[in-house]
């Protein structure tokens, strides 16, 4: 039986430090995600944006914001319980979400839904640690907080959060690392996730990392959800994204960790963060979004 994949975009960008990323959505779609997932035998159906504020239309927390807080959580709460939602409906009809960001707060409605009736693992491709707590942001910026808001680290213990109880820290990978502050290297340290840096695609090259990190992910669980923030590849290959750090993933590797995630058979579901078309060229990153996307739901060359 062929794979039904429903796309579902989250075109936020208030958890990022710049506007841009909540057009995310519409040049994944214009690049032509849909169109490239049909011809390899998927179905697809799209079923728009869920609906998020934009800045306009805010709050102005951001300008009384203070060290010690983050910004934007009520948007942040109200727009992953949505996305949460329709994450699990397209699971209960045994469709696979494919979730286009918007900034990386949206993953804490992507995974909560995906982990609402099943023990899911994550593979968390990112140049950044995305472990930070209101307390030990530098920036208050929710898209670098969205593993610990899942895990109900520090202050996110004491929030009313969308249940996402299905994921445990020990089926967390966390792929390409290169950009991690102090306090979040602490936590990451302290907690059960496994964290594979740069220095150990280096080290040992792509294809083993990532087979250990779909181990950890698939250790004791029923699916996986595979979150990609574009800044995990090198800014020459992803230009289009708001925080390129250097050093990242090539484009040949980017595919061969997708093509592993897809030879695997354990995808539960999918995200595309944090592409940026403002400061993309010719909407480069957003067609290499819809290529990874590609890769990890079965296309191959031969
Ligand atoms: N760790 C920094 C920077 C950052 C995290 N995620 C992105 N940037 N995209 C922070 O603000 O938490
Ligand atoms: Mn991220
Ligand atoms: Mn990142």
């Amino acid at each position: 039986m062929s794979r039904t994949v429903r796309i579902i975009g989250a075109p936020t960008d208030y958890g990022a430090n710049r506007r841009g990323v909540d057009m995310g959505p519409s040049a994944i779609r214009y690049a032509g995600l849909a169109a490239q997932l049909e011809r390899i035998g998927i179905d697809v159906v799209d079923s728009g944006d869920v609906p998020a504020p934009r800045a306009e239309e805010r709050e102005p927390d951001a300008e009384t914001f203070q060290s010690g807080e983050a910004k934007f959580l009520r948007e942040t709460r109200q727009v992953s319980t949505r996305l949460g939602d329709a994450v699990a409906t397209a699971l209960d009809a045994d469709q696979t979400p494919l979730v286009l960001g918007g900034d990386h707060s949206v993953a804490i409605g992507s995974v909560t839904g995906s982990a609402r009736d099943a023990e899911i693992g994550t593979v968390w491709f990112d140049a950044h640690g995305d472990f930070n707590t209101p307390a030990t942001s530098p920036s208050g910026n929710v898209h670098g907080m969205p593993l610990a808001a899942l895990l109900g680290v520090g202050e996110f213990a004491n929030l009313e959060w969308p249940a996402g109880d299905g994921l445990r820290s020990e089926s967390i990978a966390l792929v390409g690392l290169r950009d991690v502050d102090e306090a979040e290297r602490e936590a990451i340290a302290d907690s059960p996730v496994t964290a594979f840096t740069m220095s150990d695609i280096d080290e040992r090259g792509i294809a083993p990392v990532v087979e250990d990190a779909l181990d950890v992910a698939t250790m004791a669980t029923d699916g996986v959800h595979v979150s990609l923030d574009l800044d995990w590849l090198d800014p020459r290959e992803a230009p289009g994204v708001g925080t390129p750090v250097r050093g990242g993933v090539t484009y040949r590797e980017a595919h061969a960790a997708l093509e592993s995630v897809s030879d695997r058979g354990c995808l539960r579901s999918l995200e595309l963060v944090e592409v940026n078309p403002i400061l993309d060229e010719h909407n480069e990153t957003a067609s290499l979004a819809t290529e990874l996307a590609a890769s990890a739901l079965g296309k191959q060359i031969l």
